[in-house]
């Protein structure tokens, strides 16, 4: 018997109506009264007024909620209070196990729309036929920390996708970095706990700078070319709105036809990559742990859905023959320049969440779930997760029937004979719990949909029975090298400072020697810049499993090179003093709003500032609050009168150095000499230093911002 499940109503793609939608939420959860509880059950309303009466679980009115219940004035509380009991019973057991993995996330509800039908190579429905809307749950985390973790660890990112087709949920579980670790999921645990917090210490937190990780990791070289991608500024990304997203394995599409394509998936941001520097993200993490959930939703609360694009790599078996490296290796990629990447629809994050617990913290994705159409390669990471997702859930979640609760639910019907279960929250039907069976009607239950159904790809599979790593799988280090030589020459300073920080948290000089043996293979520039730092000799190279290929260079890989010309979805901390030019803090705003950017005022004392006209500007942050690192460019403006409180206030020194240091253009006005020369930046001021008191400044400071940082700081430096 098919169950139509409930479902949260479609999000309109629409802004006006969405942010309409989630407003409307969000006043009902600031305490206006509602008719509904979280389980869809009717709210007793026992008062009349706006308040609803307190109940227990099981809904009994309560009569105090302050004292409990007691033998006398002083006595000892009564085992048969049990008001009580039930709410510190249920206390106690509010935390569930964070996952092993990926433990620190955040997520929101979109809709994906596709571009055009692709029937010709997937009979997936999702992508049926252009303008097709399915609704998705996304859940971006980072992996190693714990859930309390900082938002700006050095990490890879979850980018994990539920798409609610109507032929089934289809999990779309990538990372924001293309590749993998490793090669078989049989190392999964090992990677793991070399990543996580060292167990006979317990730290560091959230971290890969440590002794066990390089260890492991320098004992595996086919994890090189991943340590190229996570020591680049893709670990620490500005926003999960502007970092890209990959299925990473090798994937089948497969027609109606039964005819099957490989596809590998990627998701690229709307507003472009951008990424923060390292010693921003470590400011940032002391300064706002949560800077990237509360980045998402801000956006998301203020309209500025974020959107994706999601592209498409199709190739076919002979692509595959030819391709120097193994298509089912996931520490490869395919390059976009052999095969381009073809966008095919777009997803909009339209709504935040109601309840974190209810939705980020119980979504399970699992790579299992795919609709007809799309189907599994023989990538042996891949073939891992599929069994590591569904155990994982029982963990987590405690009980089969996970996939019940709203945020897992299919939004298509449900009709099988798995029955019972702790927590069974549908009445299931029928008499019949078996098949086959000779009920009819209601009581008959489902049957298999045969060739409707998800049929999988009948692929040739010969061989031996053997535990073996195939030889296709041996080449670690020519695409790690592709990458290095991809990256422009600040991306590059990058990645030997990130390489340099971390080895340098390695106790052990042998870990670093091993590593710098594996780098000298990817290349002798990265390997004696690193050295360099560290302070150690190049050690001889080691020797690699297979010859280094010279492979072209890949302009798709470098974050940099591809950078849009836009200040969109960004933001400029304004820091103004008393006395400042009240046109020009008015202008500035504007200006920098009209092109989709927003501005954040911030002042010595969060009261705000007084203007030239007298007028009282409210602050959002006092500057001791808001570092210039929470913010993609900083303006600061000032009048005789606030020019040496500001030149004063340590904090606001920091706020220009650190913007200077983190090679932000910087917009300087009126009344900021002071603070300059207690900065010690005066004489060295470059282009990216702006006035902004003119309209025309102004208008030249906001195309300035557009563009990229001034990375020649860093180069100079
Ligand atoms: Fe995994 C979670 C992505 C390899 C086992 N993984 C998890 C999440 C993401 C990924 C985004 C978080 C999902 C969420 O937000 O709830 N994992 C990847 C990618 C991999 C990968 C892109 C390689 C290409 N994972 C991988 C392997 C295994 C796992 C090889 C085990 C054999 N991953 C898990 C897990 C987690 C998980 C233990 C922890 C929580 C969860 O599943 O739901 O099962």
């Amino acid at each position: 018997m098919a169950t139509k499940k409930d479902s949260a109503p479609r999000p309109k793609a629409t802004k006006a109506a969405a942010v309409k939608a989630a407003q409307a939420t969000r006043a009902t959860t600031a305490g206006e009264p509602t008719d509904e509880i979280g389980n869809g059950g009717e709210l007793h309303q026992r008062a009349g007024g706006d308040s609803p009466v307190m109940t227990t679980a099981h809904g009994a009115p309560v009569q105090d909620d302050n004292n409990s219940l007691r033998a006398g004035d002083r006595g000892p509380t009564l085992i048969s209070d049990h008001h009580f009991r039930e709410k510190i019973f249920h206390f106690d057991h509010e935390r569930i196990p964070e996952r092993v993995v990926h433990a620190r996330g955040y997520g929101a509800h979109g809709v994906f729309e596709a571009y055009e039908s692709l029937a010709d190579i997937t009979r997936a429905s999702i992508f049926a036929e252009a303008g097709k809307q399915t609704e998705t749950f996304v859940r971006f985390s980072t992996v190693a920390g714990n859930l309390g973790s900082f938002d700006l660890a050095r990490d890879v990112r979850g980018f994990a996708t539920k798409f609610y087709t109507d032929e089934g949920n289809w999990d779309l579980v990538g990372n924001n970095i293309p590749v993998f670790f490793i090669q078989d999921a049989v190392k999964f645990p090992d990677l793991v706990h070399s990543v996580k917090e060292e167990p006979d210490r317990g730290f560091p937190q959230a971290q890969s700078a440590h002794d066990t990780f390089w260890d492991f990791v320098s004992l595996m070289p086919e994890a090189t070319h991943m340590t190229l991608w996570q020591m680049s500024d893709r670990a620490i990304p500005r926003s999960f709105r502007m970092m890209q997203g990959f299925g990473v394995h090798t994937f089948r599409f497969v027609n109606a036809a039964g005819e099957s394509t490989f596809v590998k998936f990627h998701w690229t941001p709307v507003l472009g990559m951008q990424s923060v520097v390292w010693n921003e993200a470590v400011k940032i993490n002391g300064a706002d742990p949560d800077f990237h959930r509360r980045d998402l939703f801000d956006a998301i609360e203020s309209g500025a859905f974020p959107e994706y694009e999601l592209g498409i790599q199709v190739f076919d078996d002979a692509f595959a023959d030819s391709f120097d490296f193994d298509v089912l290796d996931a520490t490869k990629i395919i390059p976009e320049e052999l095969v381009p990447v073809r966008p095919v629809g777009k997803m909009t994050l339209n709504r935040v969440v109601d309840n974190v617990f209810a939705e980020i913290e119980q979504v399970a994705f699992m790579t299992q779930n795919v609709p007809p159409g799309i189907d599994f390669s023989n990538d042996p990471l891949l073939q891992g997760r599929n069994f590591s997702y569904l155990d994982t859930q029982l963990k987590r979640l405690g009980s089969t029937n996970f996939s019940q609760l709203p945020v897992n639910a299919p939004r298509c019907p449900v009709a099988h004979f798995q029955r019972d279960g702790h927590m069974q929250t549908s009445t299931q039907p029928g008499r019949a719990t078996y098949e086959p069976n000779s009920f009819t009607g209601a009581d008959r239950g489902p049957r298999a949909a045969g060739a409707e159904g998800h049929v999988p790809f009948p692929g040739e599979v010969s061989g031996q029975t053997r535990r073996i790593r195939s030889a296709s799988f041996a080449d670690h280090y020519s695409q790690a090298r592709q990458f290095w030589l991809s990256q422009t020459p600040v991306e590059q300073v990058h990645i030997i400072a990130a390489y340099a920080f971390e080895l340098g948290k390695c106790e052990i000089p042998a870990i670093r020697q091993r590593m710098l043996a594996n780098l000298r293979n990817v290349d002798d520039v990265l390997a004696s810049g690193v050295a360099d730092k560290l302070g150690m000799p190049l050690p001889p190279a080691s020797e690699p499993a297979a010859p280094v290929i010279e492979t072209e260079p890949s302009p798709a890989l470098s974050i940099l090179a591809n950078a849009k010309e836009t200040f969109e979805g960004r933001k400029l901390g304004l820091l103004v003093g008393d006395g400042a030019d009240a046109a020009a803090v008015k202008r500035l705003t504007k200006a920098v709003v009209k092109v989709g950017g927003t501005v954040e005022v911030i002042a010595l004392k969060v009261g705000g500032a007084t203007l030239s006209d007298g007028s009282l500007l409210e602050a959002k942050q006092a500057v001791a609050g808001a570092p210039s690192v929470l913010y993609d460019t900083v303006a600061i403006l000032a009048g005789a009168d606030g020019e040496p409180a500001l030149a004063d206030e340590p904090a606001a020194r920091d706020f220009l150095t650190d913007a200077f240091a983190h090679c932000k253009v910087i917009g300087l006005g009126a009344g900021t000499q002071a603070l300059v020369t207690a900065t010690g930046l005066a004489g060295k001021l470059d282009d990216a230093c702006l006035a902004v008191d003119t309209a025309k400044e102004a208008t030249a400071y906001v195309a300035r911002i557009a563009g990229p940082r001034h990375w020649e700081r860093d180069l100079t430096a």
